[in-house]
C-alpha cells in the first residue's frame, strides 16, 4: 500500500513541476485566457434589458471601460439592447450610449428582437465552429438568450451547448422576471453560473452599488471615457423613476452598474471589490 501511494504522490508531484514549469517558461494555452476567457476564440454577448431599472445605463458605460482596457483589448463580443423579459416597466432607449460604449458591436432587440436574435446566432455560430466558446452576460433576462440558444442548436445541431455556451446570471430578480420556460432552457441547454448578487458586497462578487458619486466629476475629465459616462449619467438621472423603478443609489448621484459582475467574473476581476476599485483598475489610465 505504502509503495502504491508514494508512487502516486510522486506522480502527482512530477504532474505539478511539468505544469509549474510549462507555465513558467510562458508555454500552454494561459496567454491569452483573462479570467475563464480566451481572448483568441471565444465570444462574448451582453444582455441588456435597462427595463424599468436606469442601472443598466451605467453597466453598458463600464463594460464598454472594460473592452477599452489593454488587458482586453482582443474580445471579441456583441452586446443586445433591449433583452428584457416579462417585467412590469418602461424601457429605456439608449441607442447613443450604446454606440458610445460599443460603437457598432451592438444590436437592438426591442426594435427588432427577431433580427437580434438572426444577427447574434450567426455570430456565435462562426465562433463555436473555429473552436471557441459562447459567453452571455445577462444583465437582465434570460429571454433572448433562450431564443438565441434555440437558433444556434437548430443550426448547428451536434453541438454540445451545456459545455460551450456559457450563461452567467446574479440577480433572482432578474430570473423572476424571465419567462419561466426560457429560464428552464437555457439553464438545461447551457453551462448556467448563478453567481452572487453585485449590488452587494462581501459574498464573492464586487459591490457595483455605491452611494458615493466622488467619481463622477474624475469620469467627465477623462480624456477617452468622458462622453460614455456623461451620458450614462444624463440617462440614468433624466429615467430614474419615470420608468417604473426609483433606484435609490442613482437617487442620491451614486454609482449603480451592479450588472457588471457578471464581466468581471468571465475575464477574473473578482478580485475588485467596490466601484473605486473598477474605476482605478479601468479608469484611472
Ligand atoms: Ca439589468
Ligand atoms: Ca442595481
Amino acid at each position: 500500500m505504502l509503495v502504491i501511494k508514494s508512487s502516486r504522490l510522486m506522480t502527482t508531484l512530477l504532474l505539478l513541476f511539468v505544469s509549474y514549469g510549462a507555465k513558467a517558461d510562458g508555454f500552454g494555452p494561459t496567454q491569452a485566457v483573462n479570467g475563464l476567457f480566451n481572448q483568441e476564440q471565444d465570444l462574448l454577448i451582453a444582455n441588456f434589458d435597462s427595463k424599468p431599472d436606469p442601472d443598466d445605463l451605467q453597466a453598458v458605460a463600464a463594460l464598454g471601460t472594460m473592452l477599452q482596457h489593454e488587458s482586453l483589448s482582443n474580445v471579441n463580443y456583441l452586446a443586445v439592447a433591449g433583452a428584457y423579459g416579462v417585467q412590469d416597466g418602461s424601457y429605456i432607449p439608449s441607442p447613443k450610449l450604446f454606440k458610445l460604449a460599443f460603437g457598432k458591436r451592438w444590436v437592438d432587440a426591442h426594435g427588432d428582437r427577431e433580427a437580434a436574435v438572426q444577427a447574434a446566432s450567426e455570430l456565435a455560430q462562426k465562433t463555436l465552429q473555429q473552436g471557441g466558446d459562447v459567453w452571455l452576460q445577462e444583465a437582465g433576462q434570460s429571454d433572448f438568450s433562450a431564443a438565441l440558444v434555440k437558433s444556434i442548436r437548430a443550426a448547428l445541431p451536434k453541438l454540445n451547448s451545456k459545455q460551450r455556451i456559457h450563461t452567467v446570471q446574479h440577480s433572482t430578480w432578474n430570473e423572476n422576471a424571465t419567462t419561466p420556460e426560457d429560464l428552464l432552457y437555457v439553464r438545461e441547454y447551457t453551462d448556467y453560473s448563478k453567481i452572487p448578487d453585485g449590488n452587494g458586497g462581501g459574498n464573492g462578487t464586487p459591490s457595483f452599488n455605491n452611494k458615493d458619486g466622488q467619481w463622477w466629476s474624475r469620469l467627465a475629465e477623462h480624456k477617452a471615457l468622458a462622453p460614455l459616462w456623461i451620458e450614462a449619467k444624463r440617462l440614468s438621472d433624466e429615467n430614474n423613476g419615470h420608468a417604473g423603478y426609483d433606484n435609490p443609489t442613482i437617487a442620491v448621484g451614486g454609482f449603480d452598474f451592479s450588472d457588471t459582475v457578471e464581466a468581471t467574473w468571465i475575464f477574473g476581476f473578482n478580485q475588485l471589490e467596490t466601484t473605486d476599485d473598477f474605476f482605478k483598475k479601468f479608469a484611472a489610465h
